[in-house]
C-alpha cells in the first residue's frame, strides 16, 4: 500500500446499535470501491469485518475491525465496530481513532439505544458526526417521520445531506442539486436549508450571498462545511442500502469530499504532564515532526501475539525504526509494521499522520498507550475514554485441577484486550470473578476460553463487589514485638483514619516527627496499611474513601525490621477502622430496560419490589418502551430470567455502575456474621 499525504486521507468509525447494518455496509464500500469483487453476507459468514468464528457463532460484531479503501485517490481508513452494547468497549475506543463517526440507524428500527449513546460521545469528543440511515429498502418505512424524531432527538443541527427518490432505488444529493424528485420531501426546501446553515457558517460568504443572492460554489462551501462539522452545527442525514446499494456511491463520495481529513478534523485532546502540571499538547498532523501514535486496541493474537493497534497523530512511523511506548526509557524496534484488512495484516514501510496501524510482540504497549519516538513526549497522553464499568459478574472455576495458572494467564490477555473486562480474585472465598458489561459479553468470554484456548470452565454466581468504609475518625496504636532465639522484631506505630468523599480512594499521609519512624521503614508501615485495606476489617470486603495518618511510633536500634513495621501498620489500621464507625457499603447501578409496552406495569412493579427507583420512562420505536432506574446490583442477580418471564423474551437490559451506596443495618449485620471471626487474622 503506497503512502498517502494526510489531507488524501479519512478515518472513519461507524457505530450504531446492533444489527443497524454496519458490518453490511462496510462489505457494500468495500465492493462499491472494488476492493473486494463481491459483498459478502453476515448470513453466509463471509464478510470482511465479522471474520472471528465467534462473530459467525453469536451473529454479531464482538470487536472492531479495521479496513481501508480507496476512492477518488482518498484512502478511508474505516472501523466497524460492534453495537450490541455489551460490546461498547471497543466501539468507544474506536472514537479515539476516527475523525468522524457515521452513526448508523435503521431506518426500520429507529434510533436505539447505542446510536444514542455513541451520539452523545463523540460530541463530547470533538469527533465530527454523520447520520446514516440504513435500510432504506425495507417495507412500510415512514422515513419523513424517523428524519422528525432524529430533529427532536438529537436537535435541529441535523439537516439531510441527500434524500432517497424512486423507492428508494437511488439518492439525490442535495449540495448540489435543487430540483428532482424524492420519495418524501421537497428537494429544493431541503437544499435550501443545507446552503442557508453553511451560509451562516461564514461572515464573507453571508455578506456576498445577501448583496448578489446567488448560492456559494461548491469550493467555497467546503471551508464553511468542515467548520460547521467540527463546532457540531451542521450533522447531515444520508440514506443507504448496504444491501441493494442504493445511496452506497453518495456516502462515500460525502466522504471523500466532505468528511475532515486528518488537518480539518477537531484536535485530539492530547495532554501533556510536566512537573505535575497537565497542558493541552496540540499533536500536529505534520509527517516531518517527532512521531506521536494512539494505541486504541489491543489484540492478543494466538499466532502473531500481543499486537497494538494505533492510529498516528503526528509525525511517521516507519519500519526498522526505534520507539517508545509511553514513559519506558527503553525503546523497541519495529521490526514490521502493518495495516490491517479484516483479519489480514499487510506489511507498509511507513505510516503518516491519520494512518491506522499496527505493530506486534512488543510487551510494552498497552490499550491507551502513547508510541512515540522521543522521550519529550514521554509524558503526553489522550483524554481518557468514558467506558463503562463492567457490572456484570461471573465466578469461574476450572473443571481440570492444574489448569488454575493457565486459566490466570488467559484472563490477564483477556482483561489487556478490553477495558470493560475485569478479573477479581478474592483470595478470602477463592473466588476467580470476571466482570464485564452483560451476559453475551461474559457468553463471549467464556466461549472463546473454550474454544480457542480448550480451557473447560464451570461457572457460578459471584458474590457481590461490596466495600467498607468509615464515617468517622479513630486512632489506632500496634506495637509489634518478637523474640524467638536470636534476633528480635520491633516496630510500633501510631496512625489515625479518617472518612474522604465517596470515591475519593485512599489517602496515605506521614506526619512522624524526629524519625521516631525511621524513612526507611515507612514503605513498610504503608504496605502494612494496604494489606489491611484489601482485607477489610468487619466484612472482608476492601477499604475505600479513607485517609491514613501515620504521626508516631518507635523503633529499636537492633530490633527494628521491615516485617515488624508491616504488620504492626496493618494491626493498627484494622484497630483504628473498627473504632471508626466502619460501615459496608454496596453498588447501585443504573438500569435501562427495553421491553414491549405491555409489560411496563409488570417490570415497574418488580423493580420497585427490589429496592429499585424509577427515574423516568420513555417511549422508543415499534411499540416499545424504556424504563430507566437505579437499583442495588445485589438485587438484579436472576435478572435475565426476571426479564424473560415477565416480557415473555421480548426484553432486554443494561447496566451501567453508578455509584457505591451504604447497605441496610440487616445486611451489614449477616455480612458481618458471615465474616467468620477466625478469619479476622490479625494476630
Ligand atoms: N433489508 C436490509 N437488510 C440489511 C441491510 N443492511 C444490513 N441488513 C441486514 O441486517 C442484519 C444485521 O446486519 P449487520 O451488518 O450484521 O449489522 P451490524 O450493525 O454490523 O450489527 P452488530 O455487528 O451486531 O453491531 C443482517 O441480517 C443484514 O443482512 C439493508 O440495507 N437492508
Ligand atoms: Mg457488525
Amino acid at each position: 500500500m503506497s503512502v498517502k499525504p494526510s489531507t488524501k486521507i479519512r478515518t472513519v468509525a461507524l457505530v450504531g446499535h446492533g444489527s443497524v447494518g454496519k458490518t453490511t455496509l462496510v462489505e457494500s464500500l468495500l465492493a462499491a470501491t472494488g476492493a473486494i469483487a463481491n459483498r459478502g453476507t453476515v448470513e453466509k459468514g463471509n464478510t470482511v469485518c465479522d471474520y472471528d468464528p465467534l462473530e459467525k457463532q453469536l451473529g454479531h460484531s464482538l470487536q472492531s475491525a479495521l479496513v481501508s479503501l480507496t476512492s477518488d485517490d482518498t484512502r478511508i481508513h474505516l472501523l466497524d465496530t460492534p453495537g450490541y452494547p455489551d460490546f461498547a468497549g471497543q466501539a468507544i475506543g474506536a472514537l479515539a481513532a476516527a475523525d468522524t463517526a457515521l452513526i448508523v440507524i435503521s431506518a426500520q428500527t429507529g434510533i436505539e439505544l447505542t446510536a444514542e449513546r455513541m451520539f452523545t460521545l463523540a460530541g463530547e469528543r470533538g469527533v465530527c458526526r454523520m447520520i446514516v440511515i440504513n435500510k432504506i429498502d425495507a417495507d412500510n418505512l415512514d422515513l419523513g417521520a424517523l428524519v422528525d424524531v432524529i430533529r427532536e432527538r438529537f436537535g435541529k443541527q441535523c439537516l439531510l445531506l441527500d434524500l432517497p427518490t424512486h423507492h428508494a432505488q437511488e439518492v439525490v444529493e442535495l449540495l448540489g442539486h435543487d430540483d428532482g424528485e424524492s420519495d418524501f420531501a421537497s428537494v429544493a426546501a431541503a437544499h435550501r436549508a443545507l446552503i442557508d446553515q453553511l451560509i451562516e457558517e461564514d461572515d464573507d460568504l453571508m455578506a456576498r450571498y445577501l448583496e448578489d443572492g446567488a448560492d456559494p460554489s461548491p469550493q467555497e462551501l467546503h471551508a464553511p462545511f468542515e467548520a460547521a462539522l467540527r463546532a457540531g452545527h451542521l450533522i447531515p442525514i444520508l440514506f443507504v442500502s448496504a444491501k441493494t446499494g442504493a445511496g452506497v456511491p453518495q456516502l462515500l463520495d460525502a466522504l471523500v469530499k466532505l468528511a475532515p481529513n486528518p488537518t480539518e478534523g477537531n484536535p485530539p485532546p492530547f495532554f501533556k504532564t510536566d512537573a505535575g502540571v497537565q497542558e493541552t499538547y496540540a499533536a500536529q498532523p505534520d509527517d516531518a515532526l517527532p512521531a506521536l501514535a494512539h494505541v486504541f486496541k489491543v489484540v492478543m493474537d494466538p499466532f502473531i501475539g500481543k499486537l497494538g493497534i494505533f492510529r498516528v497523530h503526528q509525525g511517521t512511523l516507519r519500519k526498522d525504526a526505534q520507539l517508545f511506548a509511553g514513559s519506558n526509557k527503553r525503546g523497541f524496534k519495529v521490526n514490521h509494521l502493518y495495516q490491517l484488512q479484516g483479519k489480514d495484516y499487510v506489511e507498509v514501510d511507513a505510516l503518516v499522520p491519520g494512518d491506522i496501524g499496527a505493530v506486534a510482540k512488543v510487551e510494552e504497549i498497552e490499550f491507551d498507550c502513547v508510541l512515540h519516538d522521543s522521550h519529550e513526549l514521554d509524558n503526553v497522553h489522550l483524554k481518557p475514554l468514558a467506558f463503562p464499568q463492567p457490572m456484570h459478574g461471573l465466578a469461574v472455576q476450572t473443571q481440570r485441577k492444574g489448569d488454575e495458572q493457565r486459566l490466570f494467564e488467559i484472563l490477564h490477555k483477556l482483561e489487556m484486550e478490553d477495558p470493560c473486562f475485569t478479573v477479581e480474585r478474592h483470595p478470602g472465598t477463592n473466588e476467580t470473578v470476571i466482570r464485564g458489561l452483560g451476559d453475551m459479553h461474559l457468553r463471549a468470554k467464556m466461549l472463546r476460553m473454550q474454544q480457542q484456548f480448550k480451557l473447560e470452565l464451570t461457572t457460578s454466581a459471584p458474590q457481590i463487589a461490596y466495600r467498607e468504609t468509615i464515617l468517622g475518625e479513630a486512632e489506632g496504636h500496634c506495637r509489634h514485638k518478637k523474640q524467638s532465639g536470636g534476633a528480635g522484631q520491633f516496630g510500633e506505630v501510631m496512625l489515625r483514619v479518617a472518612p474522604l468523599e465517596r470515591g475519593a480512594g485512599f489517602e496515605f499521609e506521614d506526619v512522624v516527627k524526629g524519625g521516631a519512624i525511621p524513612g526507611v521503614f515507612m514503605q513498610a508501615v504503608e504496605k502494612g496499611v494496604q494489606q489491611a485495606l484489601s482485607e477489610g476489617a468487619v466484612a472482608g470486603f476492601p477499604l475505600h474513601d479513607l485517609r491514613v495518618t501515620v504521626f508516631d511510633g518507635k523503633t529499636h536500634a537492633v530490633d527494628g525490621k521491615e516485617v515488624a513495621f508491616v504488620a504492626a501498620a496493618r494491626k493498627a489500621t484494622l484497630d483504628a477502622v473498627r473504632a471508626a464507625t466502619p460501615v459496608v457499603l454496596e453498588p447501585v447501578v443504573t438500569i435501562e430496560v427495553v421491553a414491549p409496552e405491555s409489560a411496563i406495569g409488570d417490570l415497574t412493579g418488580d423493580l420497585a419490589s427490589k429496592r429499585g427507583h424509577i427515574t423516568g420512562t420513555q417511549p422508543r420505536p415499534m411499540g416499545t418502551v424504556a424504563i430507566s432506574g437505579q437499583m442495588p446490583l445485589a438485587e438484579l442477580g436472576d435478572y435475565q430470567s426476571r426479564l424473560k418471564s415477565l416480557t415473555g423474551g421480548q426484553g432486554s437490559y443494561t447496566l451501567a455502575f453508578s455509584h457505591y451506596a451504604q447497605v441496610s443495618d440487616d445486611t451489614q449485620a449477616k455480612l458481618v456474621s458471615a465474616f467468620k471471626p477466625g478469619n479476622l487474622a490479625d494476630d
